[in-house]
C-alpha cells in the first residue's frame, strides 16, 4: 500500500503518519504539506525515510498533486487551515486550502481511479444548546457558523458531490475536539498548559459554558484506519468518545494538574459567533466497524499531555510569541 497523507506534519496528521508507522510496517507513506505556521517537520523525526517520504507543496498545486497521486494507492487528507480565530481575522486562506484544496484533491483521485479519506469536523454541524438531549449524527444537517467550518462543510459537500456524480472512491469522518501531544499553541489546551508554564494565567473566553467534545487523537487516528480500510464507500461516520467538558471546566483542570489556584485565570472577550456546544454520537462507527476508542480517562491524558509540553519546551516556544502577539490584538 502507497499512501499520501496530506497535512501530515500538522497535530493530527502526524499523529496518523506515526500511527500507521508502528500498525501497518508494509505501507509506503508521502506527506503531502505545504508547511504552513502550523506544520513542523520534527513531527516525522525519528521515522525511516525510506519508508515516510516529506513532500514540501501545496494541495491547490494540481500538477503535483496529479503526479503524486497517479504514484499512490490513496489519499488521507487532512492538509486544512484549521482554527476558527484566525478564520474571523483572515477567511481567504480557508478559501484556498479547505475549499481549492479539496477540490484539486478530488480531481486528481477521479482522474486516477484511487481510494479517498477525507477528514472533517463535527463543528459543520453547527452547535446545539446546552440541555439539548440529542447528539449530532450521521443525519444532522450541516449549519456551520464560521468561515472556518463553513469551508470544512463546503469541502465534504465537494466529496459527497464527486462521490455520487463521478463515482469517486471516497469516505469522510467528522471528529470532535482532539487534545494531546504536538497541538499548536494556538489552540484551547495547548494555550493554557504554555500560559503557566510561561508564569502568566490561562484565557477563558467569555463564560466559559461553551462545551467541547474531547477526544486524544491517537484515538482519532485509529479510528481513520478503520473507516480506510473497513468504511463503505459514499460513508460518513463520525468520530468522538464521550468527552462533553465545558471550557470553564479543562482551564480549572488544567491549573489543579499544574498545581495552581483552579481559580487562577482571566476572562477574556468572547470569540464572535462562538458555538456552545458539540456532541458526538458514534454509534455507527462502533457498531458497524467496530471500532472503540482506548485514551477515555481525559484527567489522565491531560495530565501525560502537560507532561509533554512541559518536557519539549523546544518544540513550542518557537511559535509562542507570534500567536499571543495575535491574541493581544483581538483581545482575546
Ligand atoms: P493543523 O493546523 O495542526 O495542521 C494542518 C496541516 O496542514 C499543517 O501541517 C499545514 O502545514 C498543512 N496545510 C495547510 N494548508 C495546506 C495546503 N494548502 N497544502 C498542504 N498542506 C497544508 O491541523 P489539525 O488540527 O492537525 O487538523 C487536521 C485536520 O483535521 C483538518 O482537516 C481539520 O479540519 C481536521 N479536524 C481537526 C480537529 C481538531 O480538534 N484539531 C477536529 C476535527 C477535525
Ligand atoms: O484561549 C482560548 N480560550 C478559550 O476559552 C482558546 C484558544 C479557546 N477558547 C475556547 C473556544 C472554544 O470554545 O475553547 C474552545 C476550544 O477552542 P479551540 O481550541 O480554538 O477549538 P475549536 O474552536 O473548538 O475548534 C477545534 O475543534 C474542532 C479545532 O481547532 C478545529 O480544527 C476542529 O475542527
Amino acid at each position: 500500500m502507497k499512501i499520501i497523507v496530506t497535512g501530515g506534519v500538522g497535530f493530527i496528521g502526524s499523529n496518523f503518519v506515526h500511527y500507521i508507522y508502528k500498525q501497518r510496517p508494509d505501507w509506503q507513506i508521502t506527506v503531502l504539506d505545504a508547511l504552513t505556521y502550523a506544520g513542523n517537520r520534527d513531527n516525522l523525526k525519528g521515522l525511516d525515510e525510506n519508508r515516510v517520504k516529506l513532500v514540501v507543496g501545496n494541495t491547490c498545486d494540481a500538477e503535483l498533486v496529479d503526479k503524486l497521486v497517479a504514484d499512490h494507492d490513496a489519499v488521507v487528507h487532512f492538509a486544512a487551515e484549521s482554527h476558527n480565530d484566525n478564520s474571523l481575522e483572515n477567511p481567504r486562506p480557508f478559501l484556498d486550502s479547505n475549499i481549492v484544496g479539496t477540490y484539486t484533491i478530488l480531481e486528481a483521485v477521479r482522474k486516477h481511479g484511487k481510494r479517498l479519506h477525507h477528514i472533517s469536523t463535527d463543528e459543520v454541524y453547527g452547535d446545539l444548546e446546552l440541555d439539548d438531549p440529542h447528539k449530532f449524527t450521521e443525519h444532522t444537517p450541516y449549519n456551520p457558523s464560521s468561515p472556518y467550518s463553513a469551508t470544512k462543510a463546503g469541502s465534504d459537500l465537494l466529496v459527497r458531490a464527486w462521490v455520487r456524480s463521478f463515482g469517486v472512491q471516497a469516505t469522510i469522518s467528522n471528529c470532535s475536539n482532539n487534545y494531546g501531544p504536538y497541538q499548536h499553541v494556538e489552540k484551547l489546551i495547548p494555550r493554557q498548559i504554555t500560559e503557566i508554564i510561561e508564569g502568566r494565567r490561562p484565557k477563558l473566553y467569555g463564560t466559559g459554558e461553551n462545551v467541547r467534545d474531547w477526544i486524544h487523537t491517537e484515538d482519532h487516528s485509529s479510528a481513520i484506519l478503520t473507516i480506510l480500510e473497513k468504511g463503505k464507500i459514499g460513508d460518513t461516520y463520525l468520530v468522538g468518545a464521550n468527552g462533553e467538558k465545558d471550557n470553564k471546566t479543562v482551564i480549572e483542570l488544567i491549573l489543579k494538574l499544574m498545581g495552581k489556584n483552579p481559580t487562577d485565570y482571566d476572562h477574556v472577550n468572547d470569540r464572535p459567533g462562538h458555538d456552545m456546544r458539540y456532541a458526538i454520537d458514534s454509534t455507527k462507527l462502533r457498531t458497524e466497524l467496530g471500532w472503540a476508542p482506548k485514551f477515555t480517562d481525559f484527567e489522565a491524558g491531560l495530565k501525560d499531555t502537560i507532561d509533554w509540553y512541559k518536557a519539549n519546551h523546544d518544540w513550542w516556544q518557537p511559535q509562542k510569541q507570534a500567536t499571543e502577539a495575535k491574541y493581544a490584538k483581538t483581545g482575546h
